[in-house]
């Protein structure tokens, strides 16, 4: 069991402990703990070793009980016990972004209410504006929490999905001959969301193959164990299926599977107007009733026999990439190749894991010229945002971080807070000190559209900001994004040449694909930055640069691309009038 899931177990008692009315200062202690064990500098077995469990915030001795038994067993019988005693269609209602444990006590207190079919049958009737602490806007909020559950609660986070592909391609590829193996599917089309994994894989003997897919260590269920299709729930919480094609067809099949379904009905169409035929086996050409087969080993042939040139799976979504391909204007995707720095990344200096040092060699090592070193400002208490002073501090620490890893340009960054006014959560003279300024919006989600716009169009006036972290807000599957006018919001990035954020943390994805799009096609510049917090995370990039490309972006739109020299001229400040701004006619 991993600290993360750790402390979701600690958390999830706090909650039904709450749900069950029990003693507040238990309830804040699970609450406290378990916002420690996510937020840990060390591992949670490595504490325990020296003894030291009860060190952590919030534990005491029946919590360091239950941490144990979650180490040796990977369950915990309170937890468990709980979980009986409230009926799962509470717990349900919890899933809902927005629903805590206090609110689903009040309802079931005062209204009765224990479904999310019920609460939102409430919300819609009126009923809950009534209730204390609640409002017509409160129930707005649940109707759309319950329309956001339904669309992503049943799907997997893409990072997550990545990882258990991953691992069940490893470790089929370590027990069985395969010829060739890809996932398809919304994987491979990088979409924000995955309903189940597909993997397709080319052998001319399927039955071995199958058997070793049903019993991978990662299988939790087998749902259906078939001669060339299997499929399987993992640990994970995640399906996926396996289908096993001879290698003839491993081209057709996979372009078939890849999807979207939108795109493949196009292409079909445009094959029957030319009396070409698609399907998973392959591409065959029509005449007086007979099918000779032109191709299906490889993927492009699955294109070129309709005259397309071949298009990322990224593009694959009928957004008008088939109309380009045939006009020969499909963009030129940026690749992960493309990146030279990364421009949002946390240390221990606010909440990050790793040190500036630690976070130079491993951006070094990844072959990046440049990272900005994006501690929060002090509005981030939770977070350890740094005073004026302690942002002075670390300048030394970063200069000493350059002594110790040439070859990487660490910039002196932030990411500062955009206090409610729009106004920044440091003063402009401090701001001035900087190399790289990120301004992002973390409180006051709940603002009206109109003013949550004003706010963020003034933080971009100020001269020292460079970028907007995360613009939407949004943590996909758990918080709707801030109501915003993003159309207002990029008209004037491109006005006043601030770059957006595409944030490649796999909950965040934000900007998102259709934004990314829509931002390139205003003349906006985009940073694609992870937001690390700790080392290993700056290998999150790949999920960035996948929404970008999802948004038919190319190199020249990223700000993080430009070699160190000229990202330098880009950022340039003056002493006077601050960052010499672009805008958009000399945003070149
Ligand atoms: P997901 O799993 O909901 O995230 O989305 P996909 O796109 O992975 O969908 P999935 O797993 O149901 O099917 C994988 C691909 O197989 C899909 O993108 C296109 C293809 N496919 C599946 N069913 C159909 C179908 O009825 N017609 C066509 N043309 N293609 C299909
Ligand atoms: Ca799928
Ligand atoms: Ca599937
Ligand atoms: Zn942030």
């Amino acid at each position: 069991m991993t600290d993360a899931e750790v402390a979701g177990v600690l958390s999830e008692i706090g909650a039904l402990l709450q749900i069950k009315g029990e003693n507040p200062f238990k309830i804040r202690a699970y609450d406290r703990a378990a916002e420690a064990i996510a937020n840990l500098g060390q591992e949670l077995s490595a504490i325990r070793e020296a003894g030291e469990l009860r060190s952590i915030p919030g534990v005491g001795s029946s919590i360091a009980e239950k941490i144990e038994e979650l180490l040796d067993t990977g369950k915990c019988r309170h937890h468990q016990e709980l979980l009986r005693e409230v009926p799962a269609s509470v717990f349900d209602m919890l899933r809902i972004p927005g629903v805590g444990p206090k609110t689903v006590k009040l309802l079931i207190d005062r209204e009765g209410i224990s479904t999310i079919e019920a609460l939102e049958h409430a919300a819609r009737a009126g009923v809950l504006r009534d209730l204390p602490g609640m409002g017509e806007k409160t129930e707005q909020e649940i109707i759309r929490g319950i329309a956001h559950l339904r669309e992503y609660g049943k799907r997997a986070n893409l990072g997550a999905a990545w990882a258990a592909a991953d691992g069940i391609m490893e470790e089929l590829k370590a027990g069985v001959d395969v010829d060739r193996m890809a996932a398809a599917g919304s994987l491979r089309r990088m979409k924000e969301s995955i309903g189940d994994i597909d993997i397709l894989i080319a052998s001319a003997e399927a039955e071995p193959v199958m058997d070793r897919f049903v019993g991978l260590e990662a299988v939790a269920e087998v749902v259906a164990h078939g001669g060339t299709k299997s499929t399987i729930m993992t640990e994970a919480g995640i399906q996926a299926d396996l289908r096993v094609v001879p290698p003839e067809s491993f081209g057709a099949a996979l372009q078939y599977f890849t999807g979207s379904k939108e795109h493949n009905v196009k292409l079909r169409d445009i094959g029957v107007r030319s009396k070409i035929k698609l399907n998973e086996y392959g591409v065959f050409r029509v005449a007086e009733g007979k099918e000779v087969r032109i191709g299906g080993r490889e993927e492009e042939e699955m294109y070129s026999a309709l005259g397309l040139a071949a298009m990322a799976p990224e593009l694959r979504e009928d957004q008008g990439e088939i109309e380009a391909a045939r006009e020969g204007r499909l963009p030129e995707l940026i690749e992960g190749s493309d990146i030279r720095g990364d421009l949002q990344m946390h240390s221990t200096w606010s909440d990050g894991r790793d040190d500036i040092e630690g976070l130079a060699r491993a951006a070094k090592g990844l072959g990046y010229r440049y990272i900005a070193v994006t501690d929060h400002s002090p509005a981030q208490i939770q977070a350890n945002g740094l005073s004026v002073e302690r942002l002075r501090a670390r300048k030394r620490e970063i200069e000493a971080a350059r002594r110790a890893v040439p070859g990487v340009a660490i910039l002196n960054a932030t990411e500062v807070d955009i206090k409610r006014d729009g106004v920044l959560d440091y003063p402009d003279e401090v701001l001035a000190e900087l190399d790289f300024v990120v301004a992002s919006v973390h409180s006051g989600w709940k603002m009206d559209r109109e003013a949550m716009t004003a706010r963020i169009i003034r933080a971009m006036e100020s001269p020292w900001v460079d970028c907007i972290g995360h613009p939407t807000g949004r943590l996909i599957g758990r918080r709707e994004p801030y109501e915003v006018d993003m159309e207002a919001v990029l008209e004037a990035a491109a006005r006043l040449g601030v770059a957006m954020e595409i944030n490649a943390y796999p909950d965040r994805l934000d900007l998102k694909d259709v934004h990314a799009r829509r931002a390139k096609e205003l003349g906006v510049k985009l940073a694609i930055s992870t937001d690390a917090h700790s080392a290993d995370q700056l290998a999150l990039m790949r999920f960035g640069v996948a929404t970008a490309r999802r948004g038919w972006i190319e190199a020249g739109d990223v700000l993080n691309t430009l070699p160190l020299s000229q990202f330098r001229r880009r950022v340039r400040r003056t002493k006077s009038a601050g960052r010499r701004r672009g805008g958009k006619s000399a945003a070149s």
